[in-house]
């Protein structure tokens, strides 16, 4: 599945800041082809996310009525801030994200400044002001009366949130219901009155204002939760969606923000394989007790190259060395530890002494004697680090060639032949 289709983090005590995706619906009539058109034009939305839940900074100008309605038809309500952490994460969406011009409008029975409608409402009955972001009159009242400016009488309900203008200095003075024709809420994007000394409210406080402006809105949406279920199969570990590490096959539910903020819970079907690299070792035969895999025998000694044809689940080792078997189930790979084998017994005459080694004209070549014929000679070339840098295997010969197409220094030479090993030390001039 795409995970990109999820915002993975979010931090829930910030806004996360997600790009809308236009989309533009089309349909057809019996007279042709029409577009839908929707009560906003999308590029005049601005998308956040607070707390897990999307919120859209409207661009365009509407009455309250019309904002409400707008609101609802794409799934939502003007919004209800209920906190500070709310009010503040709305209003930096509105300077820094929507980045809306704090003189974009002008309202007359506002003190002169511009405004952004909020889902507060006292349209019903005068003084009972309502969260009513979807205009259907039916909504948590949340203050009673004016502030200092009007009647003087205001008090907030069940101590609910409220930002009125002249919060910030201790004491509300709106809602006044100025002209007796101020029903519905605004978040204020400047102080106001604009040009008198003194101050009802500053930027990102409420007004009450007449519901006839026409003003940007601000849409808060309830989440909806979306659940799905896949299956998934992994090697040892599975990393959830989430972040969350599982280690043992089983069905799990893991729980991450889907691309509107919301919860969605994805069943996960879940099949951990883990192999069985351990290796029996019995002599010089190596068995991985694994079975019903494929199998790749590795010579440890030479960087975990493999071992040509060496591909079933057992195989025995023809010289001294360590080995090793990588293991395929699946799409798992993994490789056991190694294992020391030694098939080659030493001989009681060294087998060195009957090995000449000399440097040829090309320096790059040593000519190795091995005083007698062999059957089946493995050449093997190692620095002081151990690092192989040349090997070879030679059948049915005394006379060997090898190239070590290396620095000058000091190499050991390993040769090994059906019953005998030596090491020779050699300087590369
Ligand atoms: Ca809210
Ligand atoms: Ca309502
Ligand atoms: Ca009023
Ligand atoms: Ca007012």
């Amino acid at each position: 599945m795409n995970y990109n289709l999820f915002v993975y983090t979010v931090n829930n005590m910030k806004a996360t800041i997600i790009k809308r995706i236009s989309i533009l619906f089309l349909f057809t009539t019996g007279f042709g082809l029409t577009s839908f058109a929707q009560c906003v034009s999308e590029e005049n939305v601005y998308s956040f996310i607070y707390n897990g839940k999307n919120y859209e900074v409207i661009k365009e100008t509407m009455t309250w009525a019309e904002a409400a309605s707008c609101a609802v038809e794409r799934g939502g309500y003007l919004t209800e801030i209920d906190s500070q952490a709310e009010q503040d994460t709305i209003y930096g969406a509105i300077i820094h994200g929507a980045e809306v011009s704090a003189d974009y409008t002008t309202v007359v029975d506002g003190g002169g400044i511009a405004y952004i409608w909020i889902g507060a409402s006292d349209q019903d009955t005068e003084g009972t002001w309502l969260w009513d972001g979807d205009g259907d009159s039916i909504g948590i009242n949340f203050w009673n009366g004016q502030g200092a400016a009007g009647l003087n009488n205001g008090t907030p309900v069940d101590e609910l949130y409220n930002n009125w203008g002249g919060s910030s200095s201790g004491s509300p003075n709106e809602p006044d219901d100025f002209n007796e024709g101020q029903d519905c809420a605004a978040i204020g994007l400047a102080k106001w009155p604009a040009e008198a000394p003194f101050t009802l409210g500053i930027a990102s406080e409420w007004n009450d204002i007449s519901s006839t402006n026409s003003l940007y809105y601000i849409i808060e949406f309830d989440c909806k939760e979306t659940s799905s279920t896949i299956t998934e199969s992994s090697c040892n570990s599975y990393i959830s969606p989430s972040g969350k590490t599982w280690t043992s096959s089983d069905t799990y539910l893991d729980t991450i923000l889907n691309a509107a903020g919301c919860d969605s819970v994805i069943t996960i079907n879940l099949t951990i394989i883990t192999i069985d690299t351990t290796v029996n070792l019995d002599g010089i035969t190596l068995t991985a007790n694994a079975s019903g895999v494929e199998y790749q025998w590795l010579d440890c000694d030479q960087a975990y190259s493999i071992i040509e044809g060496e591909s079933n689940q057992s195989f025995t080792a023809s010289f001294n060395g360590n080995y090793a078997v990588e293991i395929t189930e699946g799409s798992c790979v993994d490789t056991s530890a190694c294992y020391a084998a030694t098939p080659v017994m030493v001989n009681e005459q060294p087998f060195e002494d009957e090995i000449i080694v000399h440097q040829g004209t090309n320096r790059d070549i040593f000519h190795i004697d091995l005083g007698d014929i062999h059957q089946e000679i493995f050449i093997k070339i190692a620095d002081i680090n151990g690092r192989v840098v040349a090997s070879k295997t030679f059948t049915q010969s005394q006379l060997l060639n090898i190239e070590i197409d290396t620095p000058p220094g000091i190499y050991f030479l390993t040769v090994t032949s059906e019953k005998q090993q030596a090491v020779i030390k050699i300087i590369k001039n």
